[in-house]
Order: C-alpha cells, then sequence, then structure tokens
C-alpha cells in the first residue's frame, strides 16, 4: 500500500462521493487478473475462448449504443471557452463539476470501486507520467493491464510524494439492493461525459464503457492532459505510431506517423515489407510521446504498454504481426463468435463459416445484411507480445525520430506522398490533413471527409490554433540540424471505378524507401504547389505489376484551388492559425493560379 497523502486523500474523497459497496486496490497482477476474468464469465460479462484455439483469450459485448468514443459527449473544461477552443466542447468548470458531482454521488452503489494506479511510459524514463484511475469496471481494470504499467510497479513509481493524474470513472449504472446486472452496464447517451478540467489537470468520465472513453490513460491522459503538460513544459504529445526501418544497408531510420483513428497505424506500425532487405520494428502503435533528447533530436517514447487495435480487416495478409500478437492473451470486444470458441470479423482473411454468434449475441449466418462483428470491434493485447517489437521500446531516453509521416483516407485529390519544404511547411501539411470519418467515433456523418490537423482534432486539450503554434515552436528546442522531415502520405486514392490505385499494407515500405533516401540526401524531388514530390521513377513498384504512378502522384489544379478554400475556411473556423501558416496557403494557391 501506499502512503501518498494526496492519493489516499483523494481516494477517500472520491469513495465516500461514489459510495462503492467495496474498494479494491489493484495491484497489476496476473491472479488478479485471473481472478477478475473468472467473475466476469461466472456473470455472463465476458466469454472464455476455446483454450486451445485463443489460449488465455476473452470476448465481450458491448452494449449497443456504446461502441466507440463520443465526441459530442467529450468536453474540456477550460477557465474560458477560447482557452478550449473552437475545435472542443467547451463546459464551464464550475457548472461541469457539479452536474458531475450529481451524477457521481451514489453512482457506485452495489458495485466495487477499483484503484488502477498506473504509468503512462516506460518506467523510470524521465518522460513517463503517473495517473491513478478509480473505476467501478472491472473490464476496465483487466484492459489497463495491458495498455499500461499498473498496480505495485506503478506505487513504487509513484512514491509517497510523487504527483499523479486523477482520472474518475464510472460506467453510471448504480445497483439497487437485489437488482441483477447487465453485461455491459453504461448511461445513456445524455449522461455520458468524458470531461476534462485543464486547471487541475484532472479526469471524470462517466456513462461509458468502451476504449477511450473508459480506458483513462489513452486518449484522456495521454493526449488530452498531456497536450496541455507538454504545452507547458515545451514537448509533444502525439497522436502517432512509432516504427524503426532497417534497409538493405543496415541502417536503422526511426520514423513517426499520424493518421486519425481507424486509418491503418497499426498495420503500418508492424508493416511486413514486401521489399528485400528491409525491416520493421514497432515502438507504438497510437501515441508518442516527442521531446527533446540530450543529444537535442526530437526523442519518442510510446506511453502504452499495449495495442487497443481495430479488428476487423486484420488478417495475417494485411497484417500477419498483429495476428501472431494476439494469437494468446488477448480481449476481444464486439467481434463474432464461432461455434468452436474461436473469433471471426469481416476482412479476418477467410470466409464466414455456416453460424456465428454476432458482437450483438444474436445468431449471424453468411449472406446475413449486417455485419457480425461491429466495425469498431477491438482486441487489447500487450505489446511486449508482438513478435516485431522493438529491442528499443521501453528505452527510457526514447528512439530519435527522423520523419515524420502525416495522413488520412483520402479517395480524391491527396497525392501518394508529398514531402515538406522545411520544419514550417510541415507544420503546414500537417494543419490541412484531412481524412473520411470511421467507425471509432460515434458519427452520423462516416465517410465524409473532415479535417483533421494532425490527427488531433478530437484529443488536443486546447485550442487547435495554439496547438500548431506549439509545433512551430518546437524548432527553438530541437537542434536545427536534426529537425525531423515531413511527408504527407495517401494510401487511400482511387480510381474512376472506385479501386485503390495503391496496393498499400506491405508494399508502403515502397514509400518509406523514398523517405530514408530524401532523409538521407540521397534521391531529388520536384517542387510542386504542394511541397516536394517523388519522380515516379523514384518509387520502386518493381512486382507489383500495373500501377498508375501518374495518377497517384498527380495535382489537380482545380481540385486544389477548391482544397485551398476549403483550408481558408477551415482556418478561420479555428479562429485564425499562425500567420506564417495562412501566409503558406495564399503562397500555395499563388503556385496554383
Ligand atoms: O479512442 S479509442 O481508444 O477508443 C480508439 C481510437 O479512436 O483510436
Ligand atoms: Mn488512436
Amino acid at each position: 500500500m501506499t502512503k501518498n497523502q494526496k492519493l489516499l486523500t483523494w481516494v477517500e474523497d472520491m469513495r465516500e462521493m461514489c459510495q462503492p459497496d467495496q474498494l479494491v486496490w489493484c495491484d497489476g497482477s496476473q491472479a488478479e487478473y485471473d481472478a477478475l476474468m473468472d467473475q466476469m464469465v461466472a456473470s455472463g460479462a465476458a466469454v472464455r475462448l476455446n483454450p486451445k484455439l485463443r489460449p488465455g483469450s476473452y470476448l465481450f459485448r458491448s452494449h449497443p449504443s456504446d461502441v466507440a468514443r463520443v465526441e459530442d459527449r467529450t468536453f474540456i473544461a477550460a477557465a474560458t471557452k477560447e482557452e478550449a477552443g473552437p475545435n472542443n466542447n467547451w463546459a464551464d468548470p464550475v457548472e461541469l463539476r457539479a452536474r458531475l458531482v450529481e451524477l457521481y454521488t451514489g453512482c457506485m452503489r452495489g458495485r466495487t470501486m477499483y484503484v488502477i494506479p498506473f504509468v503512462m511510459g516506460p518506467l523510470g524514463s524521465p518522460f513517463s507520467l503517473v495517473g491513478v484511475e478509480l473505476t467501478d469496471s472491472p473490464y476496465v481494470v483487466v484492459n489497463m493491464r495491458h495498455m499500461t504499467r499498473m498496480g505495485t510497479q506503478a506505487l513504487e513509481e509513484l512514491g509517497d510524494t510523487g504527483d499523479f493524474v486523477p482520472c474518475l470513472h464510472s460506467v453510471g449504472a448504480p445497483l439497487e439492493p437485489g437488482q441483477e446486472d447487465v453485461a455491459w452496464p453504461c448511461a445513456p447517451m445524455e449522461q455520458k461525459y468524458i470531461a476534462h478540467f485543464p486547471e487541475d489537470l484532472s479526469i471524470w468520465s462517466y456513462g461509458s464503457g468502451y476504449g477511450g472513453n473508459a480506458l483513462l490513460g489513452k486518449k484522456c491522459l495521454a493526449l488530452r492532459i498531456a497536450s496541455l503538460k507538454a504545452r507547458e513544459e515545451n514537448w509533444l504529445a502525439e497522436h502517432m505510431l512509432i516504427l524503426g526501418l532497417t534497409d538493405p544497408k543496415g541502417r536503422k531510420t526511426w520514423i513517426s506517423a499520424a493518421f486519425p483513428s481507424a486509418c491503418g497505424k497499426t498495420n503500418l506500425a508492424m508493416l511486413v515489407p514486401t521489399l528485400p532487405g528491409y525491416q520493421v520494428e514497432t515502438v507504438g502503435d497510437d501515441i508518442a510521446w516527442l521531446r527533446r533528447g540530450e543529444d537535442g533530436s526530437l526523442r519518442a517514447v510510446n506511453p502504452e504498454a499495449g495495442f487497443f487495435g481495430v479488428a476487423p480487416g486484420t488478417s495475417y495478409q494485411s497484417n500477419p504481426s498483429a495476428m501472431r500478437t494476439i494469437e494468446t492473451n488477448t480481449i476481444f470486444t464486439n467481434v463474432a463468435l464461432t461455434d468452436e470458441g474461436d473469433v471471426w470479423w469481416e476482412g479476418i482473411g477467410h470466409d464466414a463459416p455456416a453460424h456465428l454468434i454476432d458482437w450483438q449475441g444474436k445468431d449471424w449466418h453468411p449472406g446475413d445484411e449486417r455485419p457480425a462483428a461491429h466495425p469498431n470491434a477491438r482486441f487489447t493485447v500487450s505489446a511486449s507480445q508482438c513478435p516485431v517489437i522493438s529491442p528499443d521500446w521501453e528505452k527510457p531516453e526514447g528512439v530519435p525520430i527522423s520523419a515524420i509521416l502525416l495522413g488520412g483516407r483520402r479517395p480524391k485529390t491527396v497525392p501518394l506522398v508529398v514531402e515538406g519544404r522545411d520544419f514550417a511547411h510541415g507544420v503546414f501539411l500537417g494543419s490541412i490533413m484531412g481524412s473520411q470519418i470511421t467507425a471509432a467515433a460515434i458519427s452520423d456523418k462516416i465517410g465524409q471527409v473532415r479535417r483533421d490537423p494532425f490527427a488531433m482534432l478530437p484529443f488536443c486539450g486546447y485550442s487547435l490554433s495554439a496547438y500548431l503554434q506549439h509545433w512551430l515552436d518546437a524548432r527553438e528546442w530541437i537542434d536545427a540540424d536534426k529537425l525531423p522531415r515531413f511527408f504527407h502520405v495517401n494510401w487511400f486514392r482511387r480510381d474512376e471505378a472506385g479501386r485503390f490505385l495503391w496496393p498499400g499494407f506491405g508494399d508502403n515500405v515502397r514509400v518509406l524507401e523514398w523517405v530514408v533516401k530524401r532523409v538521407n540526401g540521397e534521391v531529388e524531388a520536384q517542387d510542386s504547389p504542394l511541397g516536394l514530390l517523388p519522380h515516379a521513377k523514384d518509387i520502386n513498384t518493381q512486382g507489383l505489376g500495373e500501377v498508375d504512378m501518374d495518377t497517384l502522384l498527380a495535382l489537380s489544379k482545380e481540385e486544389w484551388l477548391e482544397e485551398a478554400a476549403s483550408i481558408r475556411a477551415y482556418y478561420e473556423q479555428l479562429g485564425g492559425v499562425p500567420a506564417e501558416l495562412q501566409a503558406l496557403l495564399e503562397d500555395m494557391e499563388k503556385r496554383l493560379k
């Protein structure tokens, strides 16, 4: 147990408010995890998968209304609306706190409050932060064991006087005496709140048990709260994967990449190169914390300890390393269940069997209209199980980043790859990112393109306009000769018939090869209104068959004038952006004309 007075007082205060039947301090042990799983299997909240087919693995089915992040119910309760920015839902901190106290009062009756101390970042790293999540969801506890370094080790890291980010979570479904529980308790949409308080860097999440709404170390702490700290302390908390690419010369390049949720970060992070002599190692698949290293370079760590990846579309073809990672000891949520007690989802790489239980627990047969797995079905697994996890993934000092990729799902307009002319122009490319909306958040606009600067639109804890300035200011604390290069990529461009123009997946190494050559000054590029484009001949397409490189690299003047107008409107929507970026937009328009 801890002697940390701040922690003890806070736990006691929250216990008084939430009124759980019991309080349990989690130690993070395997025995604790197994006991919770046994309890959830017994209650019907979880299904134990066939140990011969999927050892140590479990399936959970959420309530059909609680299947993804809820951006409309996510709030930044900054002192002023301006600080939160037009990109966030703002709430008055005093009013929101009062509303939430009302909801939290007695909200854990009939339930257990679990205390989960956790570390984001490698143990003992100067990058790392301690959080403590209080939750009434045993599902959250078992997920946090994969996603973070939790329990006794975190209390040790915290020490008697250390500070932590308080993260309060409740599913918002108290039980009256004698009332039977449901498999996935949660609150109705209008009672859900994912609240962040910049003033004391605290997180209060109510009413949802799913993913980023409930596993508070992830988006809430490691992005929204961390972005606020990073702004104060001159570092960056980013929605980025981190990978190491070794080329045939044995040279290693560390790359991070910002893509919105469900756009292939996990696939790229674990890419199996189709070009001989290349090798990828994974440091992280979702979040990067970037700081100045002692050598003046930009150093990255992955604050997480696991992957919370999208299941549908993941196969031994598209991402063999992820498939091998989840062969054992994995939590599946909202995938389909086979009669043998294994999992199935759309795009798993083999046909559905004659009968399945779908993600809602109903019988499902091939040909049924609705999908068997929810499009935002997930696997939760420890990163250490990944066959291509980097030996450096827990290095306290992080890995030095030389290239930053930016991208999204763009069926038209955006070329396969374009490089920023310099750091500021790279930030400009980050600021104009857009992507089709995916099922990772609840939305009635899935498929529509929205602007998503640095893939941080749902995750920046303050105004995006100030955030873009913070990126520009990074030039002041990274050594000039060690500034990373920026590359805007798009694997998702389609032809007139709607077919993808680029094979993607393992063949994305062909673009990474060009990136590495650019970083090392080994290949020329040609300037364009958008930035530096490759010469078609410099992207290795050997063995690919027909690839329409001209269309993949094309910039249409009309489309880009339209794009520029939409970016201008978006900049205005943000309440203006740094003058340097505005000037770069104007420069792009001038070059187009
Ligand atoms: O936020 S989640 O962790 O639920 C998934 C995502 O959007 O990346
Ligand atoms: Mn993400």
